[in-house]
């Protein structure tokens, strides 16, 4: 296929024929069924890619076995250490085919692929790439009161074994960094499976994995619907762990497929995160970091903060400063550099959103700004404000997932912290006040996973991250995530 800006180098080739699976070290490109992946910019094919099928997860779940029974079991800590962090540095030195793909598959712009994306990818491996060699267990005092005698007892952490990561298309490398680099330092194999939707940074993935010197097996890809790929991983026999971000629906299936054979499952699912806004706060630094808070990366972030609250004496300010925010995005091609915003990911998702603003409308929202498509080709939305906003209406209740925000005003704490909490969701949440007690107060009794103040969606590998509610179960990232990559081993010894 022809590109319509000159693509690097790596990322041409990728796009220049099928895209296959990484299975045991190989790479697979055969399939008797192909599926396209598409620019959301403007509905052109990109690729062609390989359907994966339930035999190709039995070949990649046997890769992965006799990877971790394998030479990838035996090797030290230090070893994996530095596999993890050559990764990082191949990733880093070819940033731009990575965000290159990335800005063509997703719509994001590349320039937010380049600032955000690979950066965090990069740090995430190199982050990781610390812990082989810190995942230590204890030494434990016991009385054990019913066998007396003296002991030495101590615990041990092992890999779990045969990880699924399963993933969705907001943020397909970081993503798949986010699954594979604990994981992978935990000691446990993998086999990734991206969503349908955006397989190309995967696949270059593959081939940066491959040149990182990981035994074969280790890592293995295969694309392919959530149907078919996804719900043959969940089910099966020979996987110990999935470890899923996606929609709170999908989550339910994992749950339910992966019940078998009791898998050991972490999800990261939708977000209806609360932002609020006090009266005292610099509302300059608020209404910005709201409107940031919400159309970045078009809103498909599961951290949006896309239910925001003001209090009464500010709402006003707070309302023109978002508004004015969203009128002065940039929305274009995802490939301009100076574009701040991309189309949706794919008609299906315009759809929701489309449907989402049109429900807004019959329920009786204001809409302070946005509400329509933008241009007649590709999935792009205008970035959206929505006034008189109250529980009960379907863009307040529901995760809407593109450029949408609802703003509802309040009073008081105990009013605000309430509204707060009654969604079903709990992944993240933002205060903004110049009043430190009530910053900590606030953070304190929301029900959310992460509560930024006076900022919003700061990342970092070494701090948790996850959900409360019908948002997930588990924490990614940090020390904390290990909790779940990693099965404890208690081991006593009489010593008399
Ligand atoms: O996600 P899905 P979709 C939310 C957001 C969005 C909605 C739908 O609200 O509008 O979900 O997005 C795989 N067994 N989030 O439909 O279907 C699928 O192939 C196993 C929030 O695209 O959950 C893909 O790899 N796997 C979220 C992955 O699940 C299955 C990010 C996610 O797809 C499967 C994305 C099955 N039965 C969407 N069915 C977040 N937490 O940020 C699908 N999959």
């Amino acid at each position: 296929m022809t590109l319509s800006i000159d693509a690097p180098a790596a990322a041409a080739d990728i796009l220049s024929r099928p895209i296959g699976h990484l299975i045991g070290g190989a790479s697979i490109d055969a399939a008797d069924d192909f599926f396209a992946t598409v620019n959301p910019c403007n509905g052109e094919v990109l690729a062609q890619v390989a359907s994966g099928t339930e035999a190709d997860v039995d070949r990649a779940v046997a890769a992965a076995r006799a990877a971790l029974d394998g030479p990838w079991g035996r090797m030290t800590p230090s070893e994996r250490g530095k596999i993890l962090w050559r990764l990082a540095d191949l990733i880093e030195a070819r940033t731009e085919e990575f965000a290159h793909l990335e800005a063509l598959d997703t719509g994001k712009p590349v320039t937010y692929a380049r600032l955000v994306d690979l950066p965090l990818t990069v740090d995430w491996f190199r982050y990781m790439a610390g812990w082989p060699t810190k995942l230590v267990g204890s030494t434990i005092p016991i009385s054990a009161v019913a066998t007396p005698g003296d002991y030495f007892a101590y615990t041990k952490r092992e890999p779990v074994g045969v990880v699924a990561a399963i993933i969705a298309w907001n943020f397909p490398l970081m993503l798949a960094a986010w699954k594979l680099s604990p994981a992978l330092a935990a000691g446990n194999t993998v086999i990734l499976k991206p969503a349908e939707q955006t397989p190309l940074t995967a696949a270059l993935l593959g081939e940066v994995i491959r040149d990182a010197g990981f035994p074969d097996g280790v890592v293995n890809i295969v694309q392919g619907y959530g149907e078919t790929v996804g719900a043959a991983l969940t089910a099966h026999p020979g996987v110990d762990k999935v470890s899923f971000t996606g929609s709170t629906e999908v989550g339910r299936h994992i749950v339910r497929a992966s019940a078998g054979n009791l898998k050991k499952v972490t999800l990261e699912l939708g977000g209806k995160s609360a932002n609020i806004v006090f009266d005292d706060a610099d509302i300059a630094a608020a209404a910005a970091g709201a409107a940031n808070a919400v159309f970045f990366n078009q809103g498909e972030a599961c951290t949006a903060g896309s239910r925001l609250f003001v209090q009464s004496g500010v709402y006003d300010q707070v309302v023109e400063g978002v508004a004015k925010f969203a009128a002065q995005i940039k929305v274009g091609d995802s490939l301009d550099p100076s574009s701040q915003m991309g189309p949706v990911v794919s008609d299906q998702q315009f759809s929701t959103v489309m449907g989402y603003l049109e429900s807004g409308r019959q329920q009786g929202a204001t809409f302070a700004y946005g509400g329509s498509q933008l241009g007649a080709s590709g999935y792009f939305i205008e970035p959206t404000v929505l006034t008189d906003t109250a529980p009960g209406m379907k863009v307040v209740d529901e995760e809407i997932f593109g450029p949408v925000i609802t703003v509802q005003r309040f009073d008081d704490v105990d009013e605000v912290v309430r509204a707060a909490n009654s969604s079903c969701y709990g992944l993240a949440g933002g205060v903004w006040t110049s009043n430190v007690a009530r910053a900590h107060a606030v953070a304190d009794r929301l029900r959310a996973g992460t509560v930024w103040v006076n900022s919003y969606n700061v990342f970092d590998p070494a701090l948790p991250f996850g959900g409360y509610k019908q948002s997930g179960w588990g924490r990614e990232h940090g020390a904390a995530v290990f909790d779940s990559y990693t099965e404890t081993k208690t081991v006593v010894v009489p010593t008399t």
